[in-house]
């Protein structure tokens, strides 16, 4: 795979630089996904400096992302197309499963390996701009980011499978409505609300960060027995961090701003 480092920007901000701030810059071709964008995103999450405790991404331009980058798709044999496939769970997987929990900023064109890629971060935050898609069906071709894994558990079978038979296009509303971000704000303000969640995530225990992204989904797909039993295993190995115990004894003592607040 070719590398395209300039179609990824990737930048450390806020104290101590604990946010990575990843950014498709590929805006004159709507940041569609060429075989070197997926790669330097796997790196990306792959190579995360150890002092990182967040990511934001983002998209350059009018869009978050146009999905695979269509003057690639070339006549591919079945094993070509299965390793193609492949490289994407890899990077994918680089995002769910890596270091750090990612907050997505949404705004214009959310659509094929775009959404695909949307969905394998853990907060999505859409301004009035973002809109949904999956154009494979009308393409002829398939998933092969992820997206029957992913987007199922975000809107679930039947609704996926309406978007790729009949090219049904969400707004922001409806996406925030069905579940496709957690968040929606006015347009233009997605990346100052992706900045503000991950700086909270950031302060959170990172052990406790790495149960949400590591053993939640997975206790989510287990027999309800197994479920429990990694639950509780996760439980106990979360509790006992040092860092826990301190959290727990500044709130036994009173200590300012480790209440919880009622929703504004
Ligand atoms: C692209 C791509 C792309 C734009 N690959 N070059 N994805 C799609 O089927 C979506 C295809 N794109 C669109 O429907 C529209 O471009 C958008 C709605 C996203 C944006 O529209 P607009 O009017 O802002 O831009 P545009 O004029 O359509 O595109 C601007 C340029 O970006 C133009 O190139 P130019 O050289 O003529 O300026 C477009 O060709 C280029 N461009 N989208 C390549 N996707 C792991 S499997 C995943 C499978 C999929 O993702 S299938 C869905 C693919």
């Amino acid at each position: 795979m070719s590398r395209t480092p300039q179609d990824l920007e990737v930048e450390f901000v806020g104290r101590q630089r604990q946010i990575a701030v990843v950014r498709l810059t590929r805006a004159a071709k709507r940041n569609a996904l060429s075989d070197g964008l997926i790669a330097a995103l796997r790196d990306a999450f792959l190579n995360m400096p150890s002092g990182v405790r967040a990511a934001v991404l983002c998209g350059a331009g009018a869009h978050f992302s146009a999905g695979l980058d269509l003057s690639e798709l070339k006549e591919r044999d079945a094993a070509e197309g299965l390793h193609h496939s492949r490289g994407w769970h890899v990077a994918l997987n680089a995002i769910q499963y890596g270091p750090v929990p990612v907050v997505a900023a949404l705004h214009g064109a959310v659509v094929g390996g775009g959404l695909e890629l949307a969905a394998a971060s853990h907060v999505r935050v859409a301004d009035a701009t973002a809109f949904y898609a999956l154009p494979e069906g009308s393409r002829g071709i398939f998933v092969g980011g992820g997206g029957s894994v992913r987007i199922p558990k975000l809107i679930g079978v039947a609704r996926m499978a309406d978007m790729m038979l009949t090219g049904r296009v969400y707004g922001a509303e409806d996406g925030e409505r069905l579940g496709f971000a957690q968040y929606l704000v006015p347009e233009g303000q997605a990346f100052t609300k992706a900045m503000e969640l991950a700086k909270r995530i950031a302060t959170n225990a990172p052990l406790t960060n790495y149960a949400l992204m590591h053993a939640l989904p997975r206790i989510a797909e287990q027999p309800a027995d197994h479920g429990l039993m990694t639950e509780a295993l996760m439980a106990a190995i979360a509790q006992s961090a040092p860092d826990a115990k301190q959290r727990v004894r500044d709130f036994l003592a009173g200590k300012a701003g480790t209440k919880v607040k009622r929703a504004e």
